[in-house]
């Protein structure tokens, strides 16, 4: 049904190639045939040339074959279109249905047996469905190597599917503007062989936790990684978006609550309300609104770990 020749990345890459290089080949064609015809009628019919000015009224066959052909051209660059991107709407019914959470100024892909990802890991030669789910702001997701790209809008239900074709990986970029960390919002599509893949699935870590540190709140830290906090919180005492976590735990906050200021302790129960309902009590000093509720990616255990990496923060 999906079948391909099987050299490219993605299905859609022959079809896209071939619409982009049929325009980008006539628009060449059009700006060398257009600049060579006004350079000949700038040197032909100069004032030394022609002193009086010739008179053309009108060339019916000319007429028509310019109307006729690029009519024609663009009929062409329309089918190509067409055709490429149809099967863009209509993913098979057997695809691997991921959830892609996009919030500023990251992505999160959830499996459906509950794995989550920061980076985009898929089996080869598998259709993939991706349900397109914005947490603020409009985003877009666009995997330049397999020439698919979707605005992801919130509050809309949105897809797009693909069909990986060769191991790798792939960068997968933010293509709307999306605040002041746009830029840094990437990650990446790892497609792995199917024997892969199935190990990587069935592992039982939502999030494994990675990297140099194994202390008290590396699994805090590799959930929070994951879910693209410190896109906005520092580990290091410098202000961000939001304040930094250095030192954050058990001191007094100024927060406005219902537009008074009070006065909390960020203990456990303060952290977890932060992180559920980001704009019940706003930090003084820091935007409201920017902050999203975690309530559909984190659970309690993951909570109760950020709050175990927060305290590790406490004696550096
Ligand atoms: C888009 C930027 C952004 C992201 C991403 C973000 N935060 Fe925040 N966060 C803020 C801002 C801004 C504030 C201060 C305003 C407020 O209280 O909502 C804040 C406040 C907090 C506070 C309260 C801090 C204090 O001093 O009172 C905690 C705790 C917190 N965030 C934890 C997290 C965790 C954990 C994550 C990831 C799961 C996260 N944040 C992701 C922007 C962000
Ligand atoms: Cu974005």
């Amino acid at each position: 049904m999906y079948s391909t020749t099987g050299i490219e990345a993605s299905n859609y890459v022959s079809t896209f190639n071939t619409a982009f290089y049929f325009i980008t080949g006539v628009s060449l064609l059009l700006l060398v045939g257009l600049t060579f015809t006004m350079l000949y009628f700038v040197f032909r019919y100069n004032k030394k040339k022609n002193l009086v000015a010739t008179q053309i009224e009108g060339n019916t066959f000319l007429e028509i074959l310019w109307t006729v052909i690029p009519i024609i051209l663009s009929l062409v660059m329309f089918y190509f279109g067409w055709a490429g991107w149809k099967p863009t709407t209509r993913p098979p019914k057997d695809a691997m249905n991921i959830t892609s959470v996009a919030r500023m100024w990251s992505f999160l892909f959830v499996y459906e047996n509950g794995k989550q990802s920061p980076e985009l890991i898929v089996p080869v030669n598998t259709p993939i469905k991706i349900n397109l789910v914005s947490m603020d702001v409009i985003h877009s997701l666009f995997i330049p190597d397999f020439r698919i790209k979707a605005d992801i809008i919130p509050g809309r239900e949105k897809f797009m599917w693909f069909l990986p074709q060769i191991e790798g990986k792939y960068k997968i970029f933010c293509a709307e503007y999306c605040g002041l960390q746009h830029s840094s919002m990437h990650s990446t599509v790892n497609v792995m062989s199917q024997e892969k893949f199935k190990a990587w699935y069935a592992e039982s870590a939502k999030v494994a936790a990675v990297g140099e540190n194994a202390g008290p709140g590396a699994a805090g830290e590799a959930i929070m990684r994951a879910q693209g906090c410190f896109a906005c919180h520092t580990p290091d005492g410098t202000k961000l978006i939001g304040p930094s976590y250095l030192n954050l735990y058990g001191t007094q906050q100024v927060v406005l609550r219902e537009g008074k200021e009070i006065t909390v302790t960020v203990d456990p129960e303060y952290i977890k309300r932060s992180i559920l309902e980001p704009n019940a009590d706003i930090t003084k000093g820091f935007p409201a609104n920017l902050m999203q509720s975690y309530r559909s990616t984190l659970s309690d255990d993951d909570i109760a770990k950020i709050i175990e990496y927060l305290k590790s923060l406490n004696d550096k």
